[in-house]
């Protein structure tokens, strides 16, 4: 069995797992009540061993779990929480907008409002629609692109993940990576055949599939750097030619920026590489926090929505408005000038002092760092798409991630998740996370 699939925990790990009393109890009870204890797979801990930390409260760069433990956190709600949490301006908003109820299934200028500040912030969008999470973002832009063009099939990447929406759920990264499970039971064959699978950084595999179905492709989905098997940034020209492809083809490239949105630069990675999407979809920092998601495009393609259009998509929650206050208010501190080089400087810090202090003791590893996205994988061999990134040393990951959590440094519990910096972070937190660092590599056995 290869690494990449091995989840066994071995004795130094299982050595190095600490119970937290009060956290192992809450999840004795958890488990009984909900799958695995959580709401959302990777959060149980799986492919880590011991049992998830159970969070009291959180406050810029800092968790404390119920057991009093204080953490500086890199996973940052897995991506929403670039102010650091709970910002007081954030809160303030969100407070403001409750006192007045909290859901009217009716319009509201908030909606209005974030529209106008994504349509200003996001450079391919000139209209938008809001949803509740990433996966409902993505399951409609795949009905958007669909309904566009008249075409069914849909081409994605090995390794990248979309949520769990059916015709996605196809060689994903993320939690069914994490799990082994990358092609769950309950997707229809009938649904998945029409995803094509391409290799991430290599445009050639797409152009075959482009040839292979021609004129049956409606889309090309691509996280611009993708962050669900690790981050994996796009090698210079990779995004151009899907470009270049989606245009001869007419088939349309979707960017999910639910990961590098307003974090790999305030426009998100299509203003970071200066490549086009035709439809982005959008999550996470775009709520504040706040269960939050959207697709866009140009008018043209979103007056193909309803009640514009017949693509019929809807929602009870959609725009509710304490998410997005939540939203409006983040996405206004984060035009302050100045934020985003400070954000990749720190970040830079981070990756590149990981990386010297891994080799300062011999550890075989890859850092990838793309603005406030960073993952160190535990392999030499360079990694660039899922393949390699599947060659990551999985006792490895577990050994450095419980040796972390033990000296307070919170790492996402997978090798396969991007780890993510805040404005919040200071320098002495980073100095902190590589003695941390440090004392990891120190103690691994490779
Ligand atoms: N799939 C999410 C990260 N890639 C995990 C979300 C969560 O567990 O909260």
């Amino acid at each position: 069995m290869p690494n990449s699939t091995q989840n066994t925990i071995d004795d130094k790990t299982q050595a190095a797992i600490t119970e937290r009393p009060k956290s192992k109890l809450a999840f004795d009870e958890a488990v009984l009540a909900m799958p695995g204890g959580v709401n959302s797979p990777v959060r149980a801990f799986k492919s880590v061993g011991g049992h998830p930390v159970f969070i009291q409260k959180a406050k810029g760069a800092y968790l404390w779990d119920i057991d009093q433990n204080k953490y500086i956190d890199y996973v940052g709600s897995w991506g929403p929480a670039i102010l650091g949490h709970a910002h007081p301006d954030v809160i303030r908003a969100i407070q403001e907008t409750a006192e007045k109820g909290t859901s009217f299934g009716a319009p509201t200028l908030l909606e209005t409002q974030l529209a106008q500040c994504v349509i200003r912030l996001v450079p391919s969008i000139e209209k938008v629609r809001f949803v509740n999470s990433g996966t409902e973002a993505l399951m409609s832009v795949i009905r958007l692109a669909r309904a566009y063009t008249g075409r069914n099939k849909i081409i994605k990447f090995a390794g990248c993940y979309h949520g769990h929406a059916d015709q996605l759920l196809v060689k994903a990264g993320s939690g069914a990576t994490t799990l082994g499970i990358p092609d769950s039971p309950g997707v229809p064959e009938s649904t998945a055949r029409d995803t094509l699978t391409a290799v991430y950084n290599d445009a050639d595999s797409v152009a075959k599939l482009l040839e292979q179905y021609k004129n049956q492709v409606a889309g090309i989905l691509i996280e611009p750097v993708a962050g669900n098997m690790g981050c994996i940034p796009p090698k210079p020209g990779f995004l151009e030619a899907l470009r270049e492809l989606a245009t001869q083809h007419q088939t349309l490239l979707i960017f999910d920026e639910v990961m590098t949105g307003f974090r790999v630069a305030l426009g998100g990675a299509q203003e970071r590489y200066g490549v086009m999407p035709d439809i982005t979809a959008l999550g996470k920092i775009i709520g504040g926090g706040l269960p939050v998601a959207a697709y866009g495009a140009s008018h043209a393609i979103m007056d193909t929505v309803a009640p514009v259009g017949p693509m019929y998509q809807a929602g009870t929650l959609s725009g509710n408005p304490l998410a997005m206050a939540a939203g409006l208010s983040t996405l206004q501190l984060l035009e302050a000038p100045g934020l985003y080089p400070g954000l990749e400087s720190i970040t830079q810090t981070l990756a590149e002092g990981l990386l010297e202090r891994a080799h300062r003791y011999h550890i075989p590893v890859y850092g990838t760092q793309v603005g406030a996205m960073t993952t160190l994988f535990f392999t030499e061999t360079p990694v660039y798409d899922y393949e390699t990134a599947l060659k990551s040393n999985r006792q490895h990951f577990q050994q450095f991630f419980w040796s972390m959590l033990n000296q307070g440094i919170y790492l996402a519990p997978s090798q396969f998740e991007a780890g993510f910096v805040s404005l919040a972070h200071t320098p002495q937190d980073i100095e902190a996370t590589l003695d941390a660092a440090e004392i990891a590599f120190q103690t691994m056995t490779v």
